[in-house]
């Protein structure tokens, strides 16, 4: 029996010298997370240490003459007297599982144990990246590896990936304090207007706050109109931004208000021009102010991921996603999040003013990668 100690970042690297070195027969004896190098106590690597054992009778290559004669089935060498250590016995199994799924390259899920594997397949379902089903999927294992725990329960697993991914992804800004004019920029039909309402009126129904309304939004007449109905019930001022002087002037007027609503017009911004347009317009940024890019979930992925590029310019604080009702898989939102290192601040699930928005934290949007 040869007995080998690895080390490797990883545990799926870890596997990959295990098996390149003893070769596919290899099983896992024991494995745990180790600390090396440092310097007091701080800026310690994190390794995966694995004991791997490989029976060499297993792989000796029968002779030339013997080939010819070889029974079908090849005979299994007479087992050494080796104890191991029944706690082991179980990982062993899983690990020699692995090993088998290993042979095959092209199986991606090859290194996920059985209570890893539904918790990435749901994350695949719900179009969540493979880049960060692989980060997840790392990370289970590490944790997976270090627990050593008799059974691992697939709710467990859950619980793992999603506290590990809500800590993983940005967090939002908040709208609670210090903040005094929110903007709400983004595509057309998206749910800007409707979501404005809905943060406004919450401002003012729930917390009794003074809030102004300020569109910018004078590409259509109707949108005005929308806009003005919105304050007329909640009784809140508004005013039309033409111009960066108009922007200017009615931020000054509406100094006395708790919180100012900002509108914009929706447009193509698949366009990088729209987006220079709208940056003119509002020229330079009022200090505790915040912006909030609108998109709906519902859109391809790939579209929004164009559209936040053009927007890079204007320093996006936050993700408002829409439409949530209007789709089952939620990928987009954990993706684009991760892409873009840019936090999810609410999520709108219907057209109802102001019932359908939530105010989220990135465990419920994690958690929801997880419901049917
Ligand atoms: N299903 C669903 N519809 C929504 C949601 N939010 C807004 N809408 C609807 O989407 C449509 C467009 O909403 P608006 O608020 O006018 O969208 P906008 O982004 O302001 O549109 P423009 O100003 O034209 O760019 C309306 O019919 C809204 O009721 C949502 O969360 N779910
Ligand atoms: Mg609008």
């Amino acid at each position: 029996m040869k007995i080998k100690k690895y080390q490797a970042p990883s545990m799926p690297e870890a596997m990959k010298k295990v098996r390149s070195e003893l070769g596919p027969q290899a099983v896992i004896l024991q494995s745990k997370t180790v600390y090396t190098g440092g310097l007091f106590g701080l800026f310690k690597k994190k390794n995966i240490e694995v004991v791997a054992a490989v029976d060499p009778a297993a792989t000796i290559p029968l002779k030339q003459s013997e080939t010819k004669t070889a029974p079908v089935f090849p005979i299994q060498p007479v087992p050494q007297a080796v104890t191991i250590p029944d706690d082991f016995k179980r990982e062993m199994a899983e690990m020699k599982n692995m090993i088998k799924k290993l042979k095959n390259p092209a199986s991606q899920e090859f290194f996920y144990p059985d209570a890893i594997k539904p918790i990435i397949e749901k994350l695949e379902q719900q179009g969540v990246s493979s880049e960060l089903q692989q980060i997840t999927a790392k990370h289970l294992l590490e944790k997976w590896s270090i627990e050593k725990v008799e059974k691992v329960e697939e709710k467990t697993v859950k619980s793992w990936a999603v506290e590990f991914l809500a800590n993983y992804l940005p967090q939002a800004p908040s709208i609670e304090k210090a903040v005094r004019n929110v903007y709400l920029l983004g595509p057309t039909g998206v749910g800007k207007t409707t979501t404005l309402a809905k943060l406004a009126s919450k401002k003012v129904l729930e917390e009794e706050k003074n809030i102004a309304f300020l569109t910018a939004d004078t590409y259509r007449i109707a949108a005005i109109e929308q806009l003005k109905t919105y304050a007329g019930l909640l009784q809140a001022p508004l005013k039309v931004a033409y111009s960066q002087q108009d922007f200017k002037d009615a931020l000054l007027e509406f100094s006395q208000a708790d919180i100012v609503f900002v509108d914009t017009a929706g447009r193509n911004y698949r366009e990088k021009k729209f987006v220079e347009d709208l940056q003119q317009l509002m020229a330079s940024r009022p200090k505790q102010s915040v912006y909030f890019l609108v998109l709906s979930v519902a859109a391809k992925e790939e579209d929004l991921q164009e559209i936040i590029n053009n927007f890079a310019s204007l320093q996006i604080d936050g993700f408002i996603f829409t439409k949530l009702d209007e789709t089952r898989t939620k990928g987009t939102i954990v993706n684009l999040m991760h892409t873009n290192q840019i936090g999810t601040a609410f999520v709108t699930n219907g057209q109802n003013v102001p019932d359908d928005i939530i105010k989220t934290t990135n465990n419920m949007i994690v958690q929801s990668l997880f419901e049917d």
